[in-house]
């Protein structure tokens, strides 16, 4: 058993997640920490919204609260959220925490101290009209490397490139719309990036075999590119006030305290149970931890290249990524999610449509992780009716209504294993052997491919086999095949349950069983779990697992969200 230490990008406070954001760090991450802990390790799964900057200043404005008051709020939709789609955090905190406050201050003081903080008096955009400077997005314009229209202050969401608001061509003011901007002097802190670059590159190449292609060559692209200085704090009024002299009036850059917010968010964890938990267990001096980041791939070159190098300039022995997976997008009906045009279905509408199980296994079924992948309502439906309700619910609802009404609700005796079965078990261990490889190695696409797989032969030996033939003439062997069938279902159950944990729970429930009573991946040997369950173990039929989704709900869905404009 190892420490497995799992974080998701955290997701910004402001505006709601839609499938999108689920798909691109929340879920994969959920799905994969479930997995580790059923593989026995010891995982810690960390998550958070991440509060301060100005997308939480200008939400705030908008909705004529104070900004504390506005991430109270959002933060607790985030949660509602979350927990609604079964993420299963150890902990969902805040950056915005005492916490992190405390470690980002300790955090900057080490650079500060190891000469890796320059003071600069720089050019900044100033806004006549709204009588302030203009940080990140605060400022919207047209990207001087792809031309892309709306490309905010900090990055440009369309190239992914990072951005000084100066760079933006035609800039205008996200707060009045006003382009009477001027360029003043401010002084400001830089992170001196190419001081630490070597050390940063080692330790990236050091990465080289393990980190997925997508945000390995994102890293070498940057590293190629030169590092830059990087200013790290801000002229805003929201979030955590430099701790310098002569910064007065200046706050920290959200990407400065954020990905610390990783270790604050342990922090406050472990605050929960002084005594009995320690943050730096993970973080700081840890011992065979192995971490594993989720995200977006606009966030790699922060997780790759920014807060690497951070936690390399302190000197201390933070724990850095060992793996970090990132995905692409997930585009809405062939285009993109957007909440002002009403396009695209959001979190917490998805779960009020449909159980979250369903929106999970498309979800992760369709993760973006080679490419982009999109999302439509046909496909949805498709595989909820043929997967979800085709294969799997319909062998379980077949199996156990066929033992009852022939047999009786309880596990069959008599009977014994054919080579029928002796083949099965063989091919549901290579099956089920590449499936845990597969989500071991997080190859989601594939692992989901190999779980339905593993449904399919399910399917395929109730119809070679034929228990209802086989009754009439050869009862023994008729029990021996349905006791087979429903040790299927355990199995079933038990490999769905990182995707599908409340499916998982009913199917359980449906032979007496309970989650905590699931065995270890480990090792799962196929041969001895399809004797699990023992003549005389009573079932009982209860609710069907799936819904079939209809052609007019279809229609009605694409209404309602927009696809059809
Ligand atoms: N909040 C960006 C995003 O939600 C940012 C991630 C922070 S991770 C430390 O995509
Ligand atoms: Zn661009």
């Amino acid at each position: 058993m190892s420490k497995i230490l799992i974080t998701s990008a955290l997701p910004y406070v402001n505006g709601v997640p839609h499938l999108g954001h689920m798909v691109g760090c929340l879920l994969p991450s959920d799905v994969y920490a479930r997995f580790m802990r059923m593989m026995g390790h010891e995982v810690l799964y960390i998550a958070g919204t991440d509060e301060h900057g100005t997308p939480s200043e200008v939400g705030a404005a908008k909705e004529g609260m104070s900004v504390e008051a506005y991430c109270d709020k959002y933060h607790a939709r985030h949660r509602q959220t979350y927990s609604d789609f079964e993420l299963s955090f150890d902990c969902f905190g805040r950056t915005s925490s005492e916490q992190n406050k405390e470690l980002v201050y300790h955090i900057f003081d080490r650079l500060d101290e190891n000469g890796f903080i320059e003071e600069r008096t720089i050019k900044q955009l100033y806004s006549v009209d709204d009588e302030r400077f203009l940080p990140d997005r605060y400022v919207t314009g047209t990207c001087p490397y792809c031309g892309y229209e709306k490309a905010r202050g900090d990055q440009c969401e369309n190239c992914t490139k990072v951005l000084e608001p100066t760079e933006l061509i035609n800039a205008r003011s996200t707060i009045s719309g006003s382009t009477n901007l001027e360029v003043r002097e401010t002084k400001h802190l830089f992170l001196k990036l190419p001081l630490i670059e070597e050390k940063l590159a080692a330790w990236v190449k050091s990465k080289e075999p393990f980190w997925p292609d997508m945000a390995y060559s994102i890293a070498q692209k940057w590293l190629k590119e030169g590092l830059q200085e990087r200013c790290i704090t801000r002229d805003l009024k929201w979030g955590f006030p430099v701790n310098k002299p002569g910064f007065e009036g200046k706050v920290f850059y959200v990407w400065f305290d954020a990905p610390i917010g990783y270790m604050g968010i342990t922090k406050q964890w472990a605050d929960e149970k002084p005594g009995e938990r320690s943050w730096k267990d993970w973080w700081l001096d840890a011992k065979d931890v192995r971490y594993v980041e989720f995200m977006g791939k606009d966030n790699v070159p922060f997780h790759s290249i920014s807060f690497p190098a951070t936690l390399l300039g302190t000197g201390e022995n933070w724990t850095m990524v060992d793996y970090l997976k990132a995905m692409s997008y997930l585009t809405f009906e062939g285009g993109k999610f957007s909440k002002s045009e009403k396009r695209g279905i959001f979190a917490e509408d998805a779960v009020r449509e449909f159980p979250a199980d369903y929106w999970r296994y498309w979800l992760m079924s369709n993760i973006p992780e080679a490419s982009d992948s999109s999302f439509t309502f046909d496909s949805f439906a498709g595989v909820v009716n043929k997967d979800l309700n085709g294969v799997l619910g319909n062998f379980v609802s077949r199996v156990l209504k066929m033992t009852a009404s022939k047999i009786g609700s309880e596990v069959p005796a008599g009977g014994e294993m054919t080579t029928l079965e002796k083949d099965l078990t063989n091919s549901l261990q290579e099956k089920t052997n590449n499936y845990l490889k597969y989500m071991e190695e997080m190859e989601f696409r594939k692992a989901l491919n190999e779980l339905r797989a593993i449904w399919v032969e399910g399917n395929n030996y109730i119809s070679v086999a034929e228990p209802w033939t086989v009754i009439k003439e050869n009862p023994e062997r008729a029990a021996a095949i349905l006791r087979t069938c429903i040790n299927l279902i355990r199995i079933f159950a038990v490999f769905s349950a990182p995707v599908m944990p409340d499916v998982a729970e009913k199917m359980l429930a449906k032979l007496g069983l309970k989650p905590e009573d699931m065995p270890s991946l480990k090792n799962f040997d196929v041969l001895k779990e399809i004797e699990f369950l023992k003549p005389g173990h009573k079932f009982e039929i209860g609710e069907t697992l799936f819904e079939r989704i209809g052609p007019e709900k279809i229609d009605e869905l694409k209404q309602k969200y927009g696809s059809e404009k």
